[in-house]
């Protein structure tokens, strides 16, 4: 008999761990466990999203016939570690060997490796990733420098995604330019998708304010998907309603409209719920039957097998080390406005608000607004990661970690992407409207109503030219350093040194 562990984000019927489970004699454990929510403080809805999909998964394999055990959170006799339940149901059921599924994060593998039931493990690679771990370290052997576009021309072939024989769909593989378009006041944004909570979620959001009330975030209102049918509701809509626009505004935003045309299934593909190949083929399939351009699909698609496994690949290559990355030793601690939203800086607030309410933001603020402002001021990359994995519900160290420490802070020296992520208040005025209702002007390079992106986003280049002025990616922007007068230097520092201050004495910046 056959003990098969199912972790939290790995919800799927067709995970390895159960592809070849006996129904009549095995027994699959699920639990919730006092440590995997508390390692770091989740959001409140991260918490109660993850353990009613869970419920409702083991609800799912019950009602098929599946022997399952499962222990709550709150129940008394829960030992809060994995390891002391695959205990208490080793003495229970006596199985022969345990069967899991590798887990998606470095910290519970080095967990695995480290148990000694006395019965063997045996542990599945997670084929839910389109490339393995071996591929992703073969391909990455070969190469001076690893860049997602490369990758993910390799995967597109492997798939046969968008593809005419072998040559790429419409003659390019990236429509990327088209994809830049600014919002209008025409957009026609849908509704999303929203869920009612049922009984099982009451019961977990009851759990959720009972033990983590003072954690990061709301709760409600709750409208998350907690099972595959919810999940598969909300991809469709996604592929018939937003689909079409996705491509176009994928890097716009605008005040109050936390969603735009973005998919929302992070949630659901990191947990289980969905597979990644299937959102895939979906926007394949609407490209094919005309209902979306390609510059759509096709942007889509590059999300998640190019970014979504790239990142993943990245994160197997290069930890441990990597959560100790560094490159520009950075060292600010995290400003309070990051938990409670409260700055002049319109841009920064809504992010931070609409993060608070949601735990969700789109990729375009998480990079370009909270992002960027961690990396020009300067912000240590410990706290900026955790900040990262508590407050959105998709976050998991895997996915969370490259794209903080490499994509945004640049801290791994360029291992991930070419260039610093950095950008003045220009770039946010022009893909936004944040800057019409902001205090300062984004227009103004200097002085206490000056958008602190203008001057912090020089300060940073050239507090660090040392270490990026051969990058052969920024010699136009240190060129313009170059030819900078001492008074507008003079500016940029005294401006910077002002605003830092103010930060570090918790003044409302
Ligand atoms: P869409 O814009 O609709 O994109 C479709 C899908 O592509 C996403 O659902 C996701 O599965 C995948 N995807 C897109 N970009 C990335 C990326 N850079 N890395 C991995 N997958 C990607 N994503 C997470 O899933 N978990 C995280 O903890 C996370 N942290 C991030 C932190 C920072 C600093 C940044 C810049 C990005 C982070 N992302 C993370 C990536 C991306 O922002 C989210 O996947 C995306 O915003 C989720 O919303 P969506 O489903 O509407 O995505
Ligand atoms: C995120 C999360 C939380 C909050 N709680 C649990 C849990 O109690 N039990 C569980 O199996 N998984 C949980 N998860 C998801 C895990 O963090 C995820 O399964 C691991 O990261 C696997 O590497
Ligand atoms: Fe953000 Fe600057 Fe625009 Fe204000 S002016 S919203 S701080 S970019």
């Amino acid at each position: 008999m056959k003990l098969i562990l199912i972790f939290g984000d790995q919800l799927n019927q067709n995970i390895s761990s159960l592809s070849d489970i006996d129904k009549n004699h095995d027994l699959i454990l699920m639990c919730e466990i006092w440590e995997e929510a508390t390692y770091v403080r989740h959001h409140k809805k991260k918490i109660a999203f993850i353990f009613s999909a869970m419920r409702h998964f083991a609800e799912e394999l019950l009602a098929k016939g599946y022997k399952i055990h499962y222990t709550k959170l709150n129940e008394s006799y829960n030992t809060d570690s994995f390891e002391g339940e695959i205990a208490r149901a080793i003495k229970k059921y006596k199985p022969d060997k345990i069967v899991v599924t590798e887990p998606s994060e470095y910290r519970v593998l080095e967990k695995i490796k480290a148990w000694n039931f006395h019965i063997p493990v045996e542990m599945r690679s997670d084929d839910r990733f389109l490339c393995t771990h071996i591929e992703f370290i073969n391909w990455a052997k070969q190469r001076k420098q690893l860049r997602m576009e490369y990758f993910y021309r390799l995967m597109r072939k492997k798939y046969d995604i968008l593809m005419d024989g072998d040559l790429p769909e419409g003659g390019k593989w990236n429509y990327d330019i088209k994809n830049r378009k600014r919002p209008t006041k025409m957009m026609n944004i849908p509704k999303k998708y929203m869920s009612n909570p049922d009984d099982i979620t009451h019961e977990v959001m009851a759990l959720t304010m009972e033990y983590f009330s003072d954690n990061f975030g709301d709760l409600e209102p709750f409208y998350f998907a907690v099972t595959r049918d919810q999940a598969l509701q909300a991809l469709d809509l996604f592929i018939e309603e937003r689909l079409i626009d996705f491509g176009d505004y994928q890097d716009a935003m605008v005040q109050d409209e936390p969603w735009m045309y973005h998919s929302h299934l992070s949630f659901y593909i990191n947990c289980g719920l969905l597979l990644p190949l299937e959102c895939v083929k979906a926007a394949e399939a609407a490209y094919h039957d005309g209902k979306v351009p390609l510059n759509a699909a096709e942007g889509f698609i590059r999300q998640i097998i190019g970014w979504r496994e790239y990142i993943r690949g990245i994160y197997w290559l290069k930890m441990p080390d990597y959560v100790n990355e560094n490159f520009f030793e950075a060292k600010r601690k995290l400003p309070k406005l990051f938990w409670d939203g409260d700055t002049k800086m319109n841009c920064l607030s809504q992010c931070v608000k609409e993060t608070k309410e949601n735990a969700y933001a789109h990729h375009i603020q998480r990079l370009m607004v909270l992002g960027n402002f961690a990396l020009i001021a300067g912000l240590d990359p410990v706290e900026v990661n955790q900040w990262y994995l508590i407050v959105y519900a998709d976050a998991y160290q895997w996915v969370e970690l490259p794209n903080v420490t490499g994509m945004i802070l640049f801290a791994d020296g360029g291992v991930l992407s070419s260039k610093p992520y950095a950008a003045s208040g220009s770039y946010i005025n022009k893909m936004s409207n944040y800057c019409k209702d902001c205090y300062y002007s984004v227009n103004k390079k200097s002085g206490f109503d000056a958008c602190p992106f203008n001057f912090l986003y020089w300060n940073f280049l050239i507090a660090n030219k040392e270490k990026l002025h051969e990058n052969y990616r920024l010699q136009m922007i240190y060129h313009s350093v170059e030819r900078m007068k001492e008074d507008q230097i003079h500016a940029i520092r005294s401006d910077s040194k002002r605003f830092f201050l103010e930060l570090e004495n918790n003044q409302k910046v």
